[in-house]
């Protein structure tokens, strides 16, 4: 039945099945809160990841032979989209993300880059005629090839910004045609690492009129989908303008483009930038820009971004609490994450998405059990903000320094009621540990 792997599809069999190759806790059409499973997740394969990845790393050569790998790139390019397809149709994944050059080979211009890119985007068009399958977003790759070695919007040489800009409206149409649900920004060279060498002010501003570029193009071809910026503190440039969730909501809001841009969160950016997964997905939130989500982990006792299947469902629970109180993202999920340089086998690939796949479901429904006791412990924390007169004045803001003074000059104010977080992690590994 299918082509480079001899297997079935990987279905739901519910958490006492001891098949390895099952859903142990991903029932795509089970209503979970209002919505299907697979709908709070669009969960998607990343293809550079998947079918990209060789096993190459900065101290050795590749270690894996991939079947659609052949001699003449087109011709991989077109083995890669029938390869993608059948990943998603075995694991029942509705979605698949790809950078331009990860689809197709990027010969001398941009317009040989184009030629091959249509070439390739035609076959897309033809399997997805034939199948569910769909686009999650799109994004065009800035990093990799030596032009961008000094960033793209920000490279000191116009040029570059050229280039980089011919790329994205390229990138940005083919996702538009594609039905793309987004379409990221991820600025790995943008960025610095030499500060004394920099023209901050200047690189500011070129990366400004950059997005509010592709916010005019977006509007000029119609694409309906969110425009997002994937934040990430540093790797492979020593400092990335998009740092966190704060610094890329604060950017936003000073060069007025709050409103065109979400944000897609990875849990491996946010424990480089010093945060938790969970307090990415917060920030996001509570500012309306929780858009879309990289799934993924990384390793602290690593300073890098090893992109592992995630697998910890204490960090999935909180990851999913985040999104229920977002009520779904507007984009996805998708499994920006490889198997290790040693896992070499094709089945590899199938086992890390399975276990990506019921990390983030149990997540899911461990989040969903425990939200109204969550709920209830935050609301009573809070609870004098708004059933005293005094939290109620200063929530209003209908209270001044005068009057504060004189409500409290005459009180002892000591400690205040427990915080009860071991409580809560009883709670939370009753729950976890139930399954
Ligand atoms: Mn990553």
């Amino acid at each position: 039945m299918f082509m480079y792997f001899n297997l079935e599809k990987i279905l739901y069999e519910g958490k006492n099945s001891k098949k390895i190759l099952s859903y142990k806790f991903y029932n795509p059409d089970e209503i979970i809160e209002g919505k299907k499973m697979k709908d709070w997740f669009n969960f998607s394969i990343a293809y550079w990841h998947t079918l990209g990845n060789i096993g190459m790393d900065p101290f050795g050569a590749p270690t894996m032979k991939r079947p659609w790998n052949l001699k003449d790139p087109l011709d991989t390019a077109l083995a890669k989209v029938d390869a993608i397809f059948e990943l998603c149709e075995i694991l029942g994944i509705e979605f698949f993300t790809f950078h331009d050059t990860d689809i197709a080979p990027e010969g001398k211009t941009i317009k040989d880059f184009n030629n091959s890119l249509d070439k390739v985007v035609d076959k897309i068009k033809e399997n997805m005629k034939t199948s569910n399958i769909k686009l999650l977003w799109g994004t065009a790759n800035l990093f990799f090839h030596p032009r961008y070695a000094q960033g793209a919007a920000t490279s000191p040489d116009p040029e570059v910004f050229a280039y980089a800009a011919a790329q994205v409206k390229r990138a940005l149409e083919i996702t538009k045609e594609l039905n793309g649900l987004g379409y990221v920004l991820w600025g790995g060279r943008e960025g610095y690492d030499n500060l004394l060498l920099t023209n901050s002010e200047l690189e500011e501003k070129l990366l400004a009129n950059f997005l509010q570029m592709v916010v005019e193009h977006k509007n000029k071809i119609g694409f309906k989908g969110v425009l997002l910026i994937e934040p990430k503190p540093k790797e492979p440039t020593k400092h990335q303008y998009d740092f966190d969730a704060a610094s890329v909501i604060a950017f936003l809001s000073k060069y007025n483009l709050e409103k065109d841009f979400k944000l897609n969160i990875e849990a491996n950016h946010a424990t480089l930038a010093g945060h938790t997964f969970s307090h990415e997905l917060r920030y996001a939130r509570i500012n309306n820009k929780l858009g879309s989500i990289d799934a993924n982990r990384g390793d602290l006792l690593l300073g890098w971004d090893t992109d592992q299947f995630p697998t910890n469902v204490y960090e999935t629970t909180m990851a999913m609490y985040e999104v229920i109180k977002n009520g779904g993202v507007d984009v996805g999920f998708n499994f920006d994450a490889k198997v290790r340089r040693a896992s070499t086998d094709l089945m590899d690939l199938i086992y890390g998405h399975i276990g990506g796949i019921d990390s983030f479901s149990l997540g899911l429904r461990i989040a969903n059990e425990l939200k109204n006791e969550i709920d209830k412990m935050v609301k009573k924390r809070y609870e004098k903000y708004y059933n005293t007169m005094l939290g109620k004045k200063i929530i209003n803001k209908e209270i001044n320094f005068d009057d504060l003074f004189e409500y409290i000059k005459e009180t002892e104010v000591e400690t205040i009621e427990s915080l009860k977080q071991e409580l809560l992690e009883l709670i939370l590994n009753m729950h976890i540990f139930r399954g």
